[in-house]
């Protein structure tokens, strides 16, 4: 079925299906790692991009493709590149789009890896990053250099909650010949779609909220043209950064309620938000739906809705988190994010403990800072664990 014309709740469950030889309801898995050519000729076809009969499924496999196609309609995209992890596209895309003595700008408060990676591994091949305040188009402006090649944005970021206006960025980008890729993790494409703004590359650590069930991990991209589309394919095959046939399954089924999962997290997210606002043990509170958030008419701009991640500081720093977390009971004590259940986290005393303090500091991550990713359970339950676990703060 053509879903070009389909509103987005109907393209999150038709997109990219197809009918099999059976009628089946659903995309089967295809559990398989090899296909059969019907003889030596179809197998040449297939190699020289002749035929696109499927051939090894590290390139591409019918589940797999079903999910690609469904996101990059999601997105308004070219083409969709499936990975096993988020990281997996992080790294396909940077593979893909840098290089010896090739420069990248790079939003400071990005996920924890996605700089690691830069910083550890592709610094060992001749590849320079800085890394700005991208909600300040003067700092990205300073930060460009003549081998710069990429702008790479995360917004919100994790976990600081920062935004990065896109069109801006996109303005500023075509200024100096630069390929803008965005993370779009945090909103999902129900929220915020890059594309529309003009940015070349948008991907997704599906584990959060586009599988929604915190039950497996894995990644999208999803480009433009064709051309970034090849490109980065490429490095995603040659590299074996493929998603496997049961994962693409598992979030087929998981994306087909992202709509109502994000409206019911959101809404929840709100009420909670405002609740955290006016606590007496709350020392500040980022929620691009607050008033209080500075970007708040940017995430109305560039945002559908406000979504459903909170970053809080906690009134008397590292000792009252680690209070708060080793007494909440509905909340589940956890890193990741964007699934039905709500999962509650303070870096500075679970996944930050060993960073040193200046490190912490660079990437936004006060002593005080608790993350808490809304579920859709029912808000009043969610309130009430907060309350009783604040009050033993
Ligand atoms: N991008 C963002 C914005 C993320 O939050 C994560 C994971 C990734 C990329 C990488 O995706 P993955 O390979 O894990 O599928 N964020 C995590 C977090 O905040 N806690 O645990 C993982």
């Amino acid at each position: 079925m053509d879903t070009k014309n389909l509103g987005f709740n109907s393209k999150l469950i038709h997109a990219g299906a197809f009918e099999d030889a059976l009628g089946s309801a659903t995309v089967p898995i295809y559990q398989t790692s090899t296909f059969k050519f019907k003889n030596a000729q179809e197998g040449a076809d297939c190699f020289a991009g002749k035929s696109d009969g499927f051939i090894y499924t590290r390139i591409g496999n019918p589940t797999i493709k079903a999910l690609e196609d469904n996101i990059a309609a999601l997105e308004n995209g070219f083409g969709g590149i499936a990975t096993g992890s988020g990281m997996g596209a992080v790294t396909s895309i940077y593979m893909a789009l840098l290089g010896q003595g090739v420069h990248m700008v790079s939003t400071a408060s990005v996920y924890g890896p996605s700089r690691g990676v830069i910083e550890q591994d592709f610094s060992r091949f001749g590849v320079e990053a800085s890394y700005v305040n991208t909600s300040n188009p003067d700092e990205v402006r300073a930060a460009i250099k003549p081998n710069t090649k990429l702008l790479y944005l995360e917004t919100p970021s994790n976990p600081t909650m920062e935004l990065t206006d896109l069109e801006e960025m996109v303005k500023i980008a075509r200024e100096h010949n630069l390929i803008v890729a965005v993370d779009n993790t945090f909103s999902s494409p129900y929220l915020q779609k890059p594309l529309d703004f003009g940015v070349d590359v948008v991907f997704h650590s599906v584990t959060k909220f586009i599988n929604g069930h915190a039950d497996i991990v894995g990644g999208v991209i999803v480009t433009k043209t064709e051309e970034l589309y090849k490109k980065i394919r490429h490095s995603m095959v040659y590299m074996g950064c493929n998603m496997d046939p049961h994962q693409a399954f598992m979030v087929i089924r998981g994306v087909k309620t992202l709509a109502i999962r994000i409206e019911r997290a959101q809404e929840n997210a709100m009420k909670i938000a405002d609740y955290l606002e006016n606590h007496p043990k709350v020392a500040w509170i980022k929620y691009p739906g607050l008033k209080s958030h500075p970007q708040y008419e940017l995430a109305k701009k560039q945002m559908k809705g406000f979504g459903s991640m909170i970053s809080f500081g906690v009134k008397g720093g590292l000792e009252a988190g680690r209070k708060l977390m080793d007494n909440v009971k509905l909340a589940i004590l956890a890193v990741s994010l964007g699934g039905v259940e709500t999962l509650i986290q303070h870096p500075a005393s679970m996944t930050h403990a060993a960073v040193p303090a200046e490190a912490k500091i660079k990437a936004g991550i006060s002593d005080d800072l608790v993350r808490f990713s809304v579920g859709i359970e029912d808000v009043e339950d969610i309130i009430a664990d907060l309350d009783q676990a604040l009050a033993k703060v």
